[in-house]
């Protein structure tokens, strides 16, 4: 059982936001946290049919502790909003990557100040008001330049939005990957320059990609099923609600 109390955000950590856009934790679930829900991932890719309804598609089954885990929220509520309830989870996908597995791999995309406010990011009165925001469970540990997704820290500001292709070249000298135990925590901006990479490690990526954004915006179709959204507890399914603000519920 994960406890829904958390360490509020160091402030270390919340200026690097900032700075450079994404945040790494390293082995922030333990072997026992992440077991169940690798079992599960392996279902859903060779065998979906063995697994219950509510759990073929993610975040349903062993996943869903993972939609409001302290280590997220904490991010979540200093960089999207401080209220639990203006917090969206709008995709979720399992990145299942091995050696010459056919992958688009190298991929620069985004990066820029944006209105857009998918993409957009802003500081505005002493808070950082992301947009979309990717939330990374590695699940196999990563090594550094092997297949991690890069970055160009410092992009999701940049003013030359039309001319950060002038590095897309993996070599340009801007790029920044990491490597991480089993069980780290990702988060991005959507709006820093990001790539996936082709993968160069004998064991498997397997990550699970969540899209967090705020109650008022969506850029995901919502395709959640029913009986996947039916099997959460009411605080998770929270994350699911549509697009609106939550003040109507007040009136
Ligand atoms: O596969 C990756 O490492 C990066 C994925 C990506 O580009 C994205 O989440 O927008």
């Amino acid at each position: 059982m994960v406890s829904t109390e958390y360490i509020p955000l160091a402030e270390r950590d919340k200026v690097l936001f900032d700075l450079k856009g994404y945040l790494l934790f390293p082995a922030v679930l333990s072997a026992e946290e992440i077991a169940p829900i690798k079992e599960q991932c392996e279902k859903m890719r060779q065998d979906k049919e063995s697994l219950p309804p509510a759990e073929r598609k993610l975040p349903g089954g062993a996943a869903s502790l993972l939609i409001d885990h302290p280590a997220v929220m904490r991010v979540l509520h200093q960089v999207i909003d401080d209220e639990t309830e203006k917090l969206r989870c709008e995709s979720c996908f399992f990145s299942y990557r091995y050696r010459d597995d056919g992958h688009k791999g190298w991929d620069p995309h985004a990066g820029g100040k944006s209105v857009n406010p998918n993409y957009s990011y802003q500081y505005h009165d002493g808070k950082i008001h992301s947009g979309m925001t990717r939330v990374v469970w590695e699940l196999n540990g990563v090594e550094k330049d092997k297949g991690g997704t890069a970055f160009i820290p410092g992009t999701h500001k940049s003013n030359y939005r039309k001319q950060l292709n002038l590095f897309d070249e993996r070599d340009s000298g801007v790029w920044e990957s990491y490597s991480c135990p089993p069980g780290s925590l990702l988060i991005f901006s959507e709006g820093v320059r990001h790539t996936s990479c082709p993968w160069e490690q004998d064991d498997p990526r397997m990550a699970l990609f969540f899209c967090y954004n705020h109650i008022n915006v969506r850029h995901h179709k919502p395709d959640f099923p029913p009986e996947m959204l039916a099997a959460l507890t009411p605080e998770r399914r929270r994350f699911f609600n549509e697009v609106y603000h939550p003040q109507f519920d007040r009136w």
